[in-house]
């Protein structure tokens, strides 16, 4: 059974909602941030970064939001996840996954800290570029991938949610407002919330 390090009010909360997703039993072990529970010689031996969350299936053991998604959506190809190898979805679906680490965070962290960098030296160029560029991948819906809900929507709904909803970092849109609206209507979303609340 795949077994989730986990703590509440952190980006553990993109896994939970995943695994909920799946709708397949799991494990969850809490390893509560306020106490520094993630920096425990036993914990840096599942994540050397001392951080959650992180997942252990058996041999395998992976940290990295983005990471865990793509890695449960292959091994449980059931839920419908991910478009398979070979459907045309499946570069898109990739590139959105992606796009949640590798723009979506540093755009809602440089929102927050006010942080300046020359957008051609950013490799998500600016906040409002990123922003503008999920905005517009959103006109046409319900998901990033039309009808199709990926782990892709996990990832940056959830980025989403933690930045517009939980912790106000950065200021809604009318469009991520409805697609906000959409990710917390999903019945894995509200179980992730009553399990990330105790
Ligand atoms: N790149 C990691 C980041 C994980 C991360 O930053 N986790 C935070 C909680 S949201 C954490 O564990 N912080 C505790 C610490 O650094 O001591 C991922 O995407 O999973």
């Amino acid at each position: 059974m795949l077994k989730l390090y986990w703590s509440p009010r952190s980006r553990s909360f993109t896994t939970l909602w995943l695994l909920e997703e799946t709708g397949q039993p799991y494990e969850r072990v809490l390893i509560d941030i306020s106490t520094g529970a993630q920096k425990s010689p036993e914990y840096l031996k599942i994540n050397p970064m001392g951080k959650v969350p992180a997942l252990v299936d058996g041999d395998v053991t992976l940290a990295e939001t983005a990471a865990i998604c793509a890695y449960v959506a292959e091994r449980m190809p059931e839920a419908k996840l991910a478009p398979a190898l070979g459907d045309a979805k499946r570069g898109k679906y990739l590139q959105w996954l992606f796009f949640a680490p590798s723009c979506i965070e540093p755009a809602i962290l440089q929102a927050y800290t006010k942080l300046e960098i020359p957008s051609s030296s950013a490799a998500w160029g600016s906040t409002a570029q990123v922003f503008d560029v999920l905005e517009q991948a959103l006109e046409t819906g319900p998901w990033l991938l039309g009808e199709t809900f990926s782990a892709a929507d996990v990832a940056i709904g959830s980025g989403m949610n933690f930045a517009i909803r939980m912790f106000k970092m950065v200021p809604s849109r009318p469009a991520f407002d409805r697609y906000l609206d959409r990710c917390a209507a999903r019945p894995a979303f509200q179980r992730a919330e009553t399990i990330a609340a105790g």
